[in-house]
């Protein structure tokens, strides 16, 4: 059931992400269509799109259809998927595959990334400007949080702490403070751009905050998990490359029971925090789920 409620969500923002960035209309009509064409390489064809399915569902809490929402939660993934087409440049993680396929530097080349995942990112804010079903006021609110949790203070400050950590050996607070940024950041965003759409109040919107941050570090550990648990020839490069590189990760300090214990553990305080909402909030606890027990 919750399988196939993803997978819908995620066909729909294909879609949508596919009908954008066909270069026909908005804010990327007349676009080189060589650019258009790398844009797509990153964009389309893969990932689970787990990050707007958390906006949709967490605006559906307070009454909204995935209609009303659609381009927030394709600008999510834009952004997303910027992050990854960026993450993958030589400069950062110098990865060749991506979602089975190869990155879009070694597709097209470097300088083409950098500008794909440069217009992936601008398209974004034009895609919430651009929300017509919320009020002027909510998307700008949106558009507010989305460049916090994005920009230097969120995401890509995250990346900047990873980077620096290679030349320095982080303390366990110090990792949570970096995979909080850098994965989490996104998916709080997510639920509380729900909550802000949705016109909640303030003590729900906390909650979808709150509720994020949680399901956000469960992710990062359930995906440094499937690294530690992952033999060589399943690892990516990059997993890879960190294994190699001794990179500190939770699990690789306090070993696989302990982090499947964590993970339960995030996943009950993930449910406490949303109880106040009842069986309305059945599917975002099902996502909860899903994160921590993920196998991909
Ligand atoms: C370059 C500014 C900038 C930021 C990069 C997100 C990120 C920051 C780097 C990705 C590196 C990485 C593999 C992080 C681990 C968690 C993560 C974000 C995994 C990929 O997300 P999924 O599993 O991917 O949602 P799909 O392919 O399903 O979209």
């Amino acid at each position: 059931m919750f399988e196939s409620r993803l997978a819908a969500v995620a066909a729909r923002i294909e879609a949508r992400l596919g009908d954008h960035l066909s270069g026909d209309e908005g804010a990327l009509a007349g676009a080189p269509d060589r650019l258009l064409q790398a844009m797509r390489h990153g964009a389309l064809g893969g990932g689970k799109r787990l990050r707007p399915f958390l906006l949709i569902e967490s605006a559906a809490l307070f009454g909204l259809t995935e209609d009303d929402v659609l381009n927030c939660a394709t600008a999510l993934e834009a952004i997303h998927c910027y992050s990854l087409v960026h993450d993958d440049l030589p400069a950062m993680d110098d990865d060749d595959l991506r979602r089975g396929q190869p990155t879009v530097h070694k597709a097209y080349d470097e300088a083409t990334a950098i500008l794909a995942g440069d217009s992936l990112l601008t398209l974004a804010f034009a895609l919430v400007a651009g929300e017509r079903a919320l009020p002027a006021e909510a998307r700008v609110e949106i558009a507010l949080l989305l460049a916090r949790d994005a920009g230097a203070a969120g995401m890509a400050g995250g990346q900047a702490l990873d980077l620096a950590a290679e030349s320095t050996e982080l303390s366990e607070a110090e990792i949570a403070r970096m995979q909080a940024l850098k994965t989490g950041a996104l998916i709080a965003f997510a639920c509380e751009a729900g909550a802000i759409a949705g016109n909640a109040g303030a003590d729900e919107r906390h909650r979808l905050r709150r509720f994020g941050e949680i399901i956000g570090l469960a992710f990062q550990l359930a995906d440094d998990l499937l690294d530690e648990t992952a033999d060589a020839s399943q690892l990516g490069k990059a997993a890879g490359k960190d294994r190699a590189r001794g990179k500190k990760t939770l699990p690789a300090l306090f070993g696989i029971e302990w982090t499947r214990r964590r993970l339960a553990e995030l996943v009950a305080e993930a449910e406490g925090v949303l109880a106040p909402f009842g069986d309305r909030a059945e599917v975002l606890i099902a996502a909860a789920r899903f994160i921590a027990e993920r196998d991909r």
